[in-house]
């Protein structure tokens, strides 16, 4: 008896320390991350171009959708060369986007509603207009190796260090006539890239972390970090085999050894990592997170999330870009299975998945996949385990806008011939809210880029009254995922070479994705289906929600399902969904019972 008794008050402190603990560290590992485009998202001053106060006064919206955070592309001071991803004052607001004080709002409106605000980082440059790069150029002692600079081949002024290349094309130096050396920029040259070998910038962009830590955000998006770092020497890259054909002055015409990737690199992720976890350390409230952008191999991908052993740690989650960028039109449900279960394989246990479908640097679902997948790739992101990432405006399946040569933004694309293919204007037209003048996104009548023509179809509001809206499914599926116990297994199957199937599932229940990917309707002949119940449906499916399903069921071409039933063997499943309360309350119970 005595012992029992140590036992139930063992277990009730357990259990009160797990359960205050589980909300505040675990949080992101199964979020949904929803980037906001804050130029095109709203525009409440109705200059063309949105801004924090138009951020504002949709976070209702935000709530609604059920997203757990926001995270905003730049909003910090900008010539705006890059859309913001060339800052001159990390600490201050662009006047285009409002104000810090703006800022300040956002977050204390977002996180009264349990919304997290991420903001977005870019380590790799800063703009020539900042004053660290003004200093530099000038000779200022401190700020002298803040940058890469580099004299001439053989000490020649018309001739660059070296052969890299930027990636928006040309040779990635500048001279300056003020300096008289060469600088470094792996993107525009209004772009300067910092030199993370200096102790003092490493120091400097630390502090600008904490700084917007202290004001309440609840971590980073780190843009572009394979660049931090170059090699020491300075060595020329040599061509890639596969030349032929590619302009010499593009980037893909060399490999990128020199300047991708470098293990100091990775280092400096780790050591931002250190510094996020040690503010965790000082800090009570929900866990801060960093996730990186690192558009690169799958093995350099995996060491982003830190190494294998978790002896070194890396960002929470690096963005796994493979949605983006190994499914076409063509991909089977096979190539999908093969995608997800290379991460099932690979990514080492400590880690936690992440499937990211869309954002502001690639094509839109709609036009990547069609209109008909939309709701199938976000139900395939949302069934997986681990966090989810959706890119503003994908909720409603908005296709990439229409946009003119005439009418660019984007430095990458300033060729006419090569504008289609390298501008990422498209994917960043003004969100669609309504079928009023520019879809709601300001009352002017001018926007930064066109509003699609499609916004009086495609709209929030809609979508909103229309029952089997892309709208109403994505929200029905984040609803729905917070159901789902991370601790649910998962299984992948192709049933009759088309469907792709996906189990989670646990001792009493099981959710099953079915998605008829591009074959002829399928008849699935499956004894685990018997008995359960249509959750979600996609668009072009004229099932029912709430119906019941036998063994036997029909899959549309295209048509997507998520499924759910309880599993009949019900034993010991009551602790696991028992609210958290009540099995305190239980516990408490037995401890009292016992205590007599
Ligand atoms: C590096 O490339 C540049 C430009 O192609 C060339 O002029 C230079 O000789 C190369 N340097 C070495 C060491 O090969
Ligand atoms: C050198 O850099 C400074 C600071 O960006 C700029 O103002 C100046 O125009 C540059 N000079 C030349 C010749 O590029
Ligand atoms: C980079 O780090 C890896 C793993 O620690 C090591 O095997 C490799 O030799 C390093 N590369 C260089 C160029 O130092
Ligand atoms: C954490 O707290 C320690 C002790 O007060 C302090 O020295 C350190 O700078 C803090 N670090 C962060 C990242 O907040
Ligand atoms: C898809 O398949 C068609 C026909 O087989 C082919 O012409 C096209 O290049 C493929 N597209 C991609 C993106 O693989
Ligand atoms: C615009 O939307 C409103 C409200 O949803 C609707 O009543 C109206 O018919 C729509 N107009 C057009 C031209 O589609
Ligand atoms: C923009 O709208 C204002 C007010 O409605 C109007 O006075 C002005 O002429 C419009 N400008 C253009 C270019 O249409
Ligand atoms: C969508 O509809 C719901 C219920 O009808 C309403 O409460 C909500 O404000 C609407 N949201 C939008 C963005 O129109
Ligand atoms: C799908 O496979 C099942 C066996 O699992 C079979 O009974 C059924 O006829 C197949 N359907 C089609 C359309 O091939
Ligand atoms: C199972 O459901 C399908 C589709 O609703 C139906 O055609 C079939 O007759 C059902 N089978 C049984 C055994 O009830
Ligand atoms: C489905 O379950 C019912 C009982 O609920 C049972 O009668 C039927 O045989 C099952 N069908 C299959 C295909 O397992
Ligand atoms: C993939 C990529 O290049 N992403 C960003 C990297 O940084 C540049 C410059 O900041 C941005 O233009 C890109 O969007």
């Amino acid at each position: 008896m005595h012992i029992l008794k140590m036992n139930s008050v063992i277990l009730l402190l357990v259990a009160i320390f797990a359960i205050g603990n589980c909300a505040n560290s675990d949080w992101w590992k199964t979020a949904v991350f929803y980037q906001i485009y804050p130029r095109s998202f709203k525009d409440d001053s109705n200059d063309g171009v949105g801004d924090l106060k138009g951020v504002i006064s949709k976070l209702p919206y935000l709530k609604e959708l059920g997203i757990t955070a926001t995270w905003l592309s730049p909003i910090f001071k900008s010539p705006q060369v890059d859309q913001g991803y060339d800052i001159s004052d990390y600490r201050v607001v662009d006047p285009l986007f409002g104000n810090n004080n703006d800022l300040t709002e956002l977050i204390k409106e977002a996180n009264k509603l349990g919304i997290k605000i991420i903001l977005d980082f870019v380590p790799n440059h800063t703009s020539e207009e900042h004053e660290w790069f003004k200093a530099s150029v000038n000779g200022t002692p401190k700020y002298l190796d803040y940058y890469i600079w580099r004299d001439g081949e053989n000490k020649d002024d018309k001739k660059p260090p070296n052969n890299w290349l930027s990636n928006f094309g040309g040779i990635a130096w500048t001279y300056n006539e003020t300096r008289k050396m060469w600088y470094y920029h792996e993107f525009a040259k209004a772009q300067p890239d910092l030199n993370y070998r200096n102790p003092d910038v490493v120091k400097d962009m630390k502090d600008i972390l904490v700084y917007w830590l202290d004001q309440g955000v609840a971590g980073f998006r780190i843009d572009a970090v394979p660049y931090l770092f170059e090699d020491v020497n300075f060595e020329n890259e040599t061509a890639t085999d596969k030349t032929k054909g590619v302009d010499p002055s593009n980037w893909n015409s060399l490999q990128h050894t020199k300047t991708l990737d470098l293990n100091e690199t990775l280092d400096m992720i780790y050591q931002f990592r250190e510094l996020i976890d040690e503010y965790n350390k000082n800090h009570t409230e929900d866990t801060r997170v960093i996730m990186t952008e690192a558009y690169t191999d799958f093995d350099k991908t995996l060491l982003y999330y830190g190494l294998k052993d978790g002896s070194r740690l890396g960002a929470h989650f690096t963005f796994n870009f493979d949605f983006i960028q190994s499914l076409s039109k063509n991909s089977s449900a096979t190539d999908i299975k093969n995608i997800i279960e290379n991460w099932f394989e690979n990514l080492p246990e400590i880690y936690t998945y992440n499937w990211v479908v869309g954002n502001h640097d690639n094509h839109r679902i709609a036009t990547r996949l069609g209109v008909e997948n939309v709701d199938a790739i976000m139900l395939l992101q949302g069934i997986l385990p681990g966090v989810m990432v959706t890119y503003n405006g994908e909720e409603i399946g908005m296709e990439d806008g229409e946009v003119d040569f005439d009418q660019r933004q984007d430095p990458q694309a300033t060729d006419e011939k090569t504008f289609k293919e390298k501008s990422r204007d498209f994917e960043r037209t003004p969100f669609q809210w309504d079928n009023s003048t520019n879809a709601g996104f300001n009352k002017g009548n001018k926007t930064w880029l066109p509003v699609s023509k499609n916004y009086i179809n495609t709209n929030v509001e809609l979508q909103n009254t229309t029952v089997d809206s892309h709208l109403n499914i994505y929200k029905s599926l984040i609803k729905n995922r917070k159901k789902i116990s991370p601790a649910a297994k998962t299984k992948i199957e192709v049933l009759n070479s088309t469907v792709l199937t996906i189990y989670r599932t646990t001792e009493t229940e099981t959710y099953f994705y079915l998605y008829n990917r591009l074959g002829e309707p399928m008849i699935i002949n499956n004894a685990g289906l018997n008995n359960s119940k249509i959750l979600i449906k996609s668009t072009n499916s004229e099932k029912e929600v709430g119906s019941i399903i036998n063994g036997t069921i029909l899959v549309e071409t295209n048509e997507s399902l998520i499924l759910h039933k309880d599993n009949p063997k019900d034993n010991g499943s009551f602790l696991y969904k028992t609210q958290p309360t009540v099995l305190i309350a239980v516990l408490f119970l037995i401890f009292v019972l016992n205590s007599i």
